[in-house]
């Protein structure tokens, strides 16, 4: 059994990223696929959010901060550019993608189609529209950072790329985010590159859980 500890459901975005980020630096992990708010993950996680991070006798929690230390703490390729302007320009990916994108993408969009909110019991057509607007600036901040890609810092996978690869693999999903996908001019190719990638091959997530 690896001694990194990871815990939380695959379907989530965020303990995605970080079985991406053990895959590409070659750093064995064990899965503990415990949901939000259960026992198991509120002993480590003091809002009961997935992903939370056990590492020997350290624990730690927060997606952004368990990235950085697989990063730092392990042998293996560098998901964070050594020049303070690259390294600067991750970060201010990191601060986007968690404070805008993840609202918008996951919370509001996709989160209708599999946890919908609408009086009929189908999804919430209001939110969805309002968030489709919000999503479609987003991905074309985002799709216009993507030159030279094919990553968002350029040729080289960071830590972004990781935490939002598996955001937008679920908005393509949507029908509005397909269709606001579809028209984009640079991130075809992101997304070619990082399909081709082992992490994000082993790391497809199965259905989504039942509620309840
Ligand atoms: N800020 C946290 C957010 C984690 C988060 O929201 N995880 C979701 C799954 S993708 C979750 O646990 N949702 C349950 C809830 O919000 O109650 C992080 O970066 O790790």
């Amino acid at each position: 059994m690896a001694d990194l500890v990871l815990y939380g459901i695959p379907q989530s975005t965020y303990v995605r990223s970080v079985r991406m980020a053990c895959i590409e630096k070659g750093v064995p992990y064990t899965l503990e696929p415990v949901s939000p708010h259960s026992e198991a993950i509120n002993k480590l996680h003091p809002f009961g959010k997935v992903p939370a991070l056990r590492h020997g006798d350290f624990a730690l929690y927060e997606t952004s901060a368990i990235l950085r230390y697989i990063d730092d703490a392990f042998d293996g390729p560098r998901l964070t550019p050594a020049d303070p302007r690259g390294r600067a320009r991750m970060e201010q990916w990191i601060s986007t993608i968690n404070a805008y994108c993840d609202g918008s993408m996951i919370r509001r969009l996709v989160s209708q189609y599999v946890f919908p909110s609408g009086p009929d019991g189908k999804p919430n057509r209001e939110v969805i529209d309002k968030a489709a607007e919000e999503v479609k600036k987003q991905i074309a901040i985002i799709d216009e950072a993507l030159v030279p890609g094919p990553y968002l810092l350029g040729a080289d996978l960071t830590l972004a790329d990781l935490l939002l690869c598996p955001i937008l693999f679920y908005v393509w999903r949507t029908p509005e985010g397909e269709a606001i996908m579809k028209n984009t001019t640079n991130l075809p190719g992101a997304g070619e590159a990082i399909r081709a990638r082992k992490s994000f091959q082993e790391t497809v997530p199965p259905p989504p859980p039942k509620r309840g």
